[in-house]
């Protein structure tokens, strides 16, 4: 087994670094994961983190209604018996301080921390062919070394703001979603301007309607918004949940998701109206995803279908907006329901009956410009004491965009990537051997309940890592007919989807300049399971290994 003491030269300046077997930039949910599995395979590590504490996403959007909208039960990590019985989550959908909470318990009952470096964002990773190493660089100069470099940088981790001018003359408070300040903003009795109603905007208005003085509502595309249905969890049923792990893991491990819900076999056509009415105010009724994710089988499919759906949510938001004014603005019309991830809400349309708060139709006066007490719209200047970023994400690329990879021959994985992602299992990409990119574009995990299909990434990874190591091979590096397969079959993935109709992120739509293409995988968690499973079955299949 390896040496698990990491060897020491300088660590800044132009010597090579600290050197370890391993690598992971991230210590979000899927690097804790991935540290805990290769301690367990012997292997010396190192996660370099940008954040100041673990948890990722839980870590950096910390804003005022964040929470899941997968169960919590089916969000834990699954690798604990003892963890499981000892967690207990407090509501159906937990909340981020909650959710950090966990992912702080979870470090230290591992005695994850000593091998994560906090503060330290990964600058470049070079791959030195000669070596077969990785140099790693953190922005503030610390150097490191390991054979195998695997990036947890998350789905959604690179925060986009808008392309307005004059955001550096704008003399208010100002932040976006996913860089939440950790001593919380005060907004009570505030003027505060919100620009995005996406999931995060709706989470984040619905609860500071609560408390702020006066809130402008930026929209520039209405979402197919559906009820959560959170509550607490009771005794009795904690006791429940606790008794059914398996059962609720295996489920996940089935579903097309990785969630407990099912799309329903039949078809909207196979029902009469009155049926189809009456199993949409069913699904309407039950908490989370239901109403997408265990809808009839053709409702992401079929746009005919997906209509009657549409329609039916129409109905809902006109039904709460008391102004039907503000209801007509706030409905959905260009985009088939669920071709944009649904956001789940908990009050959010009632909002927009307050008196306080206003709504502004961005595609009817678009934003000109920030201004130093505000912004200007084509007709009107607003001025605030806030100002809220809730517009989301450069997804799934994002994040290796803003670190300089380079592979062999000095190949940048940007560069590659200009015209989007090429990969093998959204885990390898050709030209960057021993580079793993758990929940990396193309990847299963992607469009997945994250916790379970990254599991599933951490374990083969390590399996493989195994599986080099008794084997005697140092180097792995997916072959040019497996990438271009991989590539091709993603492709085919979506081919029958509506999720194509819709400017997305899943197609990196909403990023100005990105090229418009599918980042994620839609093939279904237990197809991407299966073809792991095979591809490693026999020897690693489509990989050179040496
Ligand atoms: O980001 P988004 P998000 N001018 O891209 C608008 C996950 N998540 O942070 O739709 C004006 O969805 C943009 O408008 P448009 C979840 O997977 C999970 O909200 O592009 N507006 C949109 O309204 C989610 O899908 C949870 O026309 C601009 C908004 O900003 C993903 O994160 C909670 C603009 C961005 O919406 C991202 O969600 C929250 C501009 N220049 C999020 N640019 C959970 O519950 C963008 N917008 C676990």
């Amino acid at each position: 087994m390896a040496n698990t003491t990491p060897q020491t030269s300088s660590t800044t300046g132009t010597g090579p670094g600290e050197q370890f077997d391993a690598i992971i930039i991230g210590a979000g949910l899927t690097g804790l994961y991935q540290l805990y599995k290769l301690r367990q395979l012997g292997l010396s590590v190192r996660v370099y983190e940008a954040g100041s504490g673990v948890g990722g996403t839980w870590y950096w959007n910390r804003y005022p209604g964040a929470r899941f909208d997968s169960e919590s039960y089916s969000y834990g990590y699954s690798f604990s018996e003892e963890l499981l019985q000892e967690w207990d989550w407090k509501e159906h959908f937990s909340g981020q301080p909650e959710n950090e909470r966990y992912l702080n318990y979870v470090a230290d009952k591992f005695d994850l921390r000593r091998d994560i470096q906090f503060n330290a964002r990964v600058a470049s990773a070079l791959y030195d062919e000669r070596a077969n190493r990785w140099q790693l660089q953190t922005e503030d100069g610390h150097r490191a070394q390991a054979q195998f470099l695997i990036t947890a940088v998350g789905v959604l981790s690179a925060p986009q703001m808008p392309n307005v001018a004059g955001l550096d003359t704008y003399t208010g408070e100002w932040c976006h979603t996913g860089l939440w300040p950790k001593t919380p903003l005060n907004l009570a009795g505030k003027r505060v301007g919100v620009i995005g109603t996406g999931a995060s905007g709706v989470q984040l208005i619905t609860e500071i309607a609560k408390e702020v003085g006066h809130l402008t509502v930026f929209q520039r595309t209405p979402n197919y918004c559906a009820p959560l249905h959170n509550k607490p969890i009771d005794e009795e049923t904690q006791k429940k949940i606790k008794a059914s792990y398996p059962e609720i893991f295996k489920k996940c491990r089935e579903t097309f998701a990785g969630m407990i819900h099912h799309f329903d076999p039949r078809s909207v056509f196979e029902v009469s109206a009155e049926e189809r009415e009456a199993f949409y105010e069913q699904i309407w009724s039950e908490p989370g995803f239901r109403k997408w994710l265990g809808n009839f089988r053709d409702v992401m499919s079929s746009k005919e279908a997906n209509d009657t759906f549409a329609e039916f949510v129409r109905n809902k938001i006109r039904a709460r907006v008391k102004d039907p004014a503000v209801a007509n603005k706030l409905v959905p019309t260009n985009h088939p329901f669920g071709s944009k991830r649904v956001p789940l809400e908990s009050g959010y349309y009632e909002v927009y009956n307050q008196d306080n708060v206003v709504l502004v139709d961005l595609k009817e006066t678009p934003i000109t410009r920030i201004t130093p007490k505000g912004l200007k719209t084509s007709t009107t200047e607003y001025e605030f004491d806030v100002l809220i970023f809730a517009t989301g994400f450069d997804a799934v690329t994002g994040a290796f965009n803003r670190i300089n990879i380079r592979g062999v021959g000095g190949q940048g994985l940007k560069d590659k990537w200009a015209d989007g992602p090429r990969t093998y299992l959204g885990i390898q990409s050709v030209g960057f051997p021993n580079l793993f990119t758990l929940v990396g574009p193309h990847n299963g995990a992607t469009f997945c309940n994250i916790p379970r299909c990254s599991e599933q990434n951490v374990e083969w990874v390590t399996d493989c890592i195994r599986y080099m190591r008794e084997h005697n091979h140092g180097r792995i590096e997916a072959k040019l007919d497996a990438e271009g397969a991989w590539t091709a079959h993603v492709a085919d993935t979506i081919a029958d989807s509506l999720l194509l109709q819709a400017d997305s992120w899943f197609m990196g739509a909403n990023t100005p300049g990105k090229k418009r293409t599918f980042l994620m995988y839609a093939g279904g968690t237990p197809a991407y399971r299966a073809k792991c499973d095979e591809v490693a079955a026999k020897g690693y299949e489509g990989f050179a290994l040496q």
